[in-house]
């Protein structure tokens, strides 16, 4: 009997999870040569565009392995009543740990003082500046979603203030709500951005913000590049205006502005949010299972409501 085909514009890891899925399926790795499939992976980052679907016309699945669908037409599938499916939940830790880790990077100069160390100036007798204490601070969680109310129970869970900013008050949450960025920034000392990307976040964290954080405050995007207008960004940090930033997502992925890699302050990680192999696997593990489950005809596990 011959496998269901499906396109993968993604790979699943860890590899006994890859494995899985080519034994399942005829996994077709070239979009000229899946005109026919019912099924596409993919993963949040790369989405998948309105045009791409358009040689896709027995589209019946976008499974998404990762929660971001901001690079997936959606405004398309909804028309051509294709289901899109995500990863939700299983890589909440793996990236508010993440982001966690990149704040005391950042306020503790972890990654400078590793640079400092290599490069021999600590046995030259040279100084180190003083980092500032994460844990002491007032945190602010822009995006209170799956992962920014993960995050927020970490960092309660370790004593902090947290603020959040969300679309609306959320009732019996137990964290702080100010109704927008600019609120959120001027209330708090971390600014934690955690909410989804696209059209409606684009520049969400912009030069008023990033001004509102004030000089002692340490901006931190585990979401996606865009929400944060980089340029602004990369001044503040150079003026001093804010004392750090961490991001693990940019604008154009994998380049990283010259701006930013300049600039003081700041810690850069590629984009590995959900990179430990606990949550990759779980990721794997709900893909599989949606996929699983459109060929069966049964209702799919994750669905996003498209
Ligand atoms: C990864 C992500 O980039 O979940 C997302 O939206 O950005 C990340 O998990 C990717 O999707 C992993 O395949």
């Amino acid at each position: 009997m011959s496998l269901p085909r499906l396109l993968a514009l993604a790979e699943l890891k860890p590899q006994d999870m890859a494995d899985e899925l080519q034994a399942r399926y005829e996994v077709v790795r070239e979009i000229g040569l899946a005109a026919d499939v019912e099924v596409v992976l993919t993963a949040g980052n790369v989405g998948l565009s309105g045009a791409q679907m358009a040689q896709l016309p027995g589209l019946r699945l976008i499974a998404v392995n990762g929660v971001g669908v901001d690079a997936v037409d959606l405004a398309e599938a909804r028309r051509r009543g294709i289901a899109v499916t995500t990863t939700p939940d299983v890589l909440s830790l793996a990236v508010a740990e993440l982001a966690l880790g990149l704040a005391l990077a950042t306020g503790r100069k972890i990654a400078e003082g590793d640079r400092f160390v290599r490069a021999g100036h600590w046995a030259a007798k040279g100084k180190l500046a003083l980092g500032s204490s994460v844990l002491a601070r007032r945190a602010g969680i822009l995006g209170y979603g799956r992962i920014g109310r993960k995050l927020a129970d970490l960092l309660r869970g370790m004593g902090m203030q947290v603020l959040y900013t969300a679309r609306r008050e959320v009732p019996g949450a137990l964290d702080g709500y100010r109704a927008d960025a600019r609120a959120l920034a001027r209330d708090c000392d971390l600014l934690f951005v955690t909410v989804a990307g696209g059209a409606e976040t684009r520049g969400l964290v912009d030069a008023d913000v990033l001004a509102a954080l004030g000089p002692a405050g340490i901006l931190v995007n585990v979401a996606r590049g865009p929400v944060v207008d980089a340029e602004a960004l990369a001044q503040a940090l150079q003026a001093g205006s804010i004392a750090g930033a961490g991001l693990d997502v940019f604008d154009d992925e994998p380049q990283v502005p010259q701006s930013l890699m300049q600039a003081p302050g700041c810690v850069l990680t590629p984009h590995i949010g959900s990179a430990t192999t606990d949550a990759r696997r779980a990721m794997a593990q709900q893909v599989l299972d949606n996929i699983a489950a459109h060929f069966a005809g049964r209702p799919l596990l994750t669905p996003y409501e498209v």
